[in-house]
C-alpha cells in the first residue's frame, strides 16, 4: 500500500537524480535520532533553559560562567553521540550527486563526523572557540572546558563559536550559502522549525529562483504549504530512502 510519505518520496527521489544542483539546510531535528536535544517543541532545550539567559551576547557579558556552564554540559553531552542514518545519508549524495552542497544550522558537527565535507555551518561549530580579545579561532575538544577558559595566545576569555541571537552570521558563510540556493534546482529542507532568521527564509529563497524544495519534518513548520513536497516523518527514515 501507497501512502502519502511514500508517494512524496518517490517524487523527491526522481528530482533528485535528476536534479543538476542540490542544497540540503538541515536543523536540529536531523540530530535528533543520535541523542542531541532539539531546540523547541517537545523536551527542547529551550523548554529547560531560557534563550535570553544564555544565547545571547548580552548574557555572556552579563554571567560568561553560566553561559559556559551551559556549553561545557551540551559538550559533555555531545562527545559520545554519533551520526544516524540521517547524517550518513546526505554523507552519501554527497558523494553519489556532484553539485551538492549541505548547509547547516547545526553546531554539533556531526555531519562532518558522518563524512560530509564543506559543511556550511550557519550558526558555527560548539567545538570551536573564538578569542573575545585577539579574535583567534582555535578547534578544542577538551570536554570540560575550564569554567572561564582563556586564549593561549593573549589570556582573554574565550567564547563558544557559535552565532547567538542578535548577533550576525558569518557574511562569508552566509554568501556562500545564498550562491548555493540561487543556483539549485532541488532543496531539501529537513529537520528545521523554520522560526530563526535567515535560515528560516532559505527554502523560500530557493523556491523563488526556481528550484523545487522538499521539506522532511515530524511535523508541520510554517513552510509545510508553501513547499512543493512534504514529507512527514524522521529524517533517519526517510532520507537513506532517497539513494
Ligand atoms: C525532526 C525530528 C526527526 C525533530 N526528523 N524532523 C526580533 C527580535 C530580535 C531578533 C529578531 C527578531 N526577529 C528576527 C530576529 C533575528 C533572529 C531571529 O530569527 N529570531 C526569531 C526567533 C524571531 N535571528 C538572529 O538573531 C540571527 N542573526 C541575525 O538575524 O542577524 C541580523 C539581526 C540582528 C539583530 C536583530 C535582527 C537581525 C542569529 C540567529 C542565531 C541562532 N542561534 C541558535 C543558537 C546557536 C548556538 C547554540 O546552539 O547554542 O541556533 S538559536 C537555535 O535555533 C539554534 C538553531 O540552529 C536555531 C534553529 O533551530 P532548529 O534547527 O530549527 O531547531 P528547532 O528545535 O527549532 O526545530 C527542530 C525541528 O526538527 C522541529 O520542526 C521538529 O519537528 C523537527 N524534528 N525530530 C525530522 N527525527
Ligand atoms: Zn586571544
Amino acid at each position: 500500500m501507497t501512502n502519502k510519505t511514500d508517494e512524496g518520496i518517490s517524487e523527491l527521489r526522481e528530482k533528485l537524480w535528476q536534479a543538476r544542483q542540490v542544497v540540503v539546510l538541515t536543523g536540529a531535528g536531523i540530530s535528533a535520532e543520535s541523542g542531541v536535544p532539539t531546540f523547541r517543541g517537545e523536551g527542547g532545550l529551550w523548554k529547560r533553559y531560557s534563550v535570553m539567559e544564555l544565547a545571547t551576547p548580552e548574557a555572556f557579558s552579563r554571567d560568561p560562567k553560566l553561559v559556559w556552564e551551559f556549553y561545557n554540559w551540551r559538550r559533555e553531552l555531545l562527545a559520545p553521540l554519533s551520526p544516524n542514518p540521517g547524517h550518513y545519508a546526505l554523507a552519501e549524495m554527497q558523494r553519489r550527486i556532484p553539485r551538492f552542497t549541505l548547509v547547516t544550522q547545526n553546531i554539533d558537527g556531526l555531519h562532518r563526523k558522518a563524512g560530509s565535507t564543506d559543511v556550511i555551518e550557519l550558526h558555527g561549530n560548539i567545538w570551536w572557540v573564538r578569542c573575545t580579545g585577539c579574535g583567534k579561532l582555535m578547534e578544542d575538544l577538551r570536554v570540560p572546558l575550564p569554567e572561564m577558559p582563556e586564549c593561549p595566545t593573549c589570556g582573554a576569555l574565550l567564547r563558544p563559536n557559535v552565532v547567538w541571537f542578535g548577533e550576525m552570521l558569518d557574511p562569508q558563510v552566509l554568501n556562500a550559502a545564498y550562491e548555493a540556493i540561487s543556483n539549485c534546482d532541488l532543496m531539501i529542507v529537513a529537520g528545521t522549525s523554520g522560526t530563526v532568521q535567515p535560515a528560516a527564509s532559505m527554502g523560500v529563497q530557493a523556491k523563488r529562483s526556481g528550484a523545487t524544495v522538499a521539506e522532511v519534518n515530524l511535523e508541520p513548520t510554517p513552510y509545510t504549504d508553501t513547499y512543493q513536497i512534504s514529507i512527514s516523518g524522521k529524517s533517519g527514515e526517510i532520507l537513506p530512502r532517497l539513494l
